[in-house]
């Protein structure tokens, strides 16, 4: 890294410390976050890059007061296929692979995020995985995430190059506790975040469904006593923050919503939408789903794990994909 980059690193750090953020700042949110976005008139002027086969205006209708869309039945049975293929290969094989895989159980503590090979390949069938960045390895996961339906409304929402941030793969259930993504998942403007939840297979009621609260994108945020993102130093804990979070929605009344979508629908939600993994009822159930989160170009011109490092791009249908820096060797193995 130069030094500019890191001396430019060191005072963003030093900012975050000591002046944190409160709020997001409302010079930068996207223009469908500020009061009274005009869909009608962003219609007029919006180029699409592709014809696509819901109604966007509907949509983006939606995503302003609700904070998520569904696009039903956009992805065609192949692709999720092809990606379904690369993932049982990796899974079949993990010894002949590199790829970051966290599983959260405690007989894994305290390093509970390993390269794949490094887990016992039973416990990569289990619950509580999470497979990271496959998008890297796999060109059909590239293709998934990078859908025109999906690039589409995600340019729609930010009028911005759309990048992608990271991914996940889970074959069960989550049941992570309600959160929002932007203090975790965060690029250098929050507000410029969303995720895709692809689902890779019908899902059933008992698998552990996602849940989130409508039109909760906008409620107050929570202070993690390192102001709005959590950091090293937050004093306030991430089973707070849900907490919080939980009781909030329920006094101000955001209807909570279980997601039962079918194989080829894409769930996208707003960055700052709470929600969370429904509790398991059926333990063989599974809940195969592949979640993205994307950011913009302006917000994150860089791989997140090497700031002011000059990122590798592939462009999938506009969108840019930066190669993980950290497993070159992995790359697009699965072609
Ligand atoms: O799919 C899930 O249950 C949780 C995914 C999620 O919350 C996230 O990636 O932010």
């Amino acid at each position: 890294m130069s030094l500019i980059n890191r001396v430019k690193n060191k005072v963003n750090q030093l900012q975050d410390r000591y002046f944190p953020m409160k709020s997001f700042d409302p010079a930068s949110i996207p223009w469908i976050d500020s009061p009274g976005a005009d869909i009608d008139a962003f219609l007029q002027k919006f180029n699409r890059r592709f014809d696509v086969s819901y109604d966007l205006k509907e949509k983006l209708t939606g995503w302003r007061e609700k904070g998520y869309a569904v696009l039903e039945n956009i992805i065609p049975p192949e692709m999720i296929d092809n990606f379904m293929r690369d993932f049982d290969q990796l899974r079949d094989e993990p010894e002949k692979h590199k790829l970051s895989v966290r599983i959260d159980l405690p007989e894994f503590s305290p390093e509970q995020q390993r390269n794949i090979s490094d887990f016992p390949k039973e416990s990569l069938n289990g619950k509580y995985v999470k497979f990271n960045d496959f998008h890297n390895s796999s060109v059909a996961a590239k293709k998934l995430m990078s859908h025109p339906g999906i690039v589409t409304f995600l340019e729609a929402i930010f009028n911005d190059q759309v990048v992608v941030m990271q991914s996940l793969t889970f074959l069960y259930g989550s049941q992570q506790p309600t959160h929002q993504d932007f203090p975790w998942v965060t690029a250098k403007d929050p507000s410029h975040l969303a995720a895709a939840w692809i689902a890779l297979e019908d899902i059933k009621i008992d698998s552990g469904p996602l849940y989130y609260y409508i039109g909760s994108q906008n409620m107050p945020k929570f202070d993690f006593g390192s102001g709005i993102l959590y950091k090293p130093w937050s004093t306030r804990t991430p089973i707070e923050f849900a907490d919080y979070l939980d009781k909030t929605c329920e006094a101000l009344a955001y209807p909570k919503e279980i997601l039962l979508i079918r194989k080829g629908d894409v769930l996208i939600w707003h960055g700052a939408l709470a929600h969370g993994g429904s509790p398991i009822l059926n333990p063989e159930q599974t809940r195969k789903s592949f979640v993205c989160h994307y950011s913009t170009y302006k917000s994150l011109p860089f791989h997140r794990i090497s700031p002011g490092s000059e990122p590798i791009i592939q462009d999938y249908n506009g969108m840019y994909i930066y190669n993980n820096p950290a497993l070159p060797e992995s790359e697009d193995s699965f072609k």
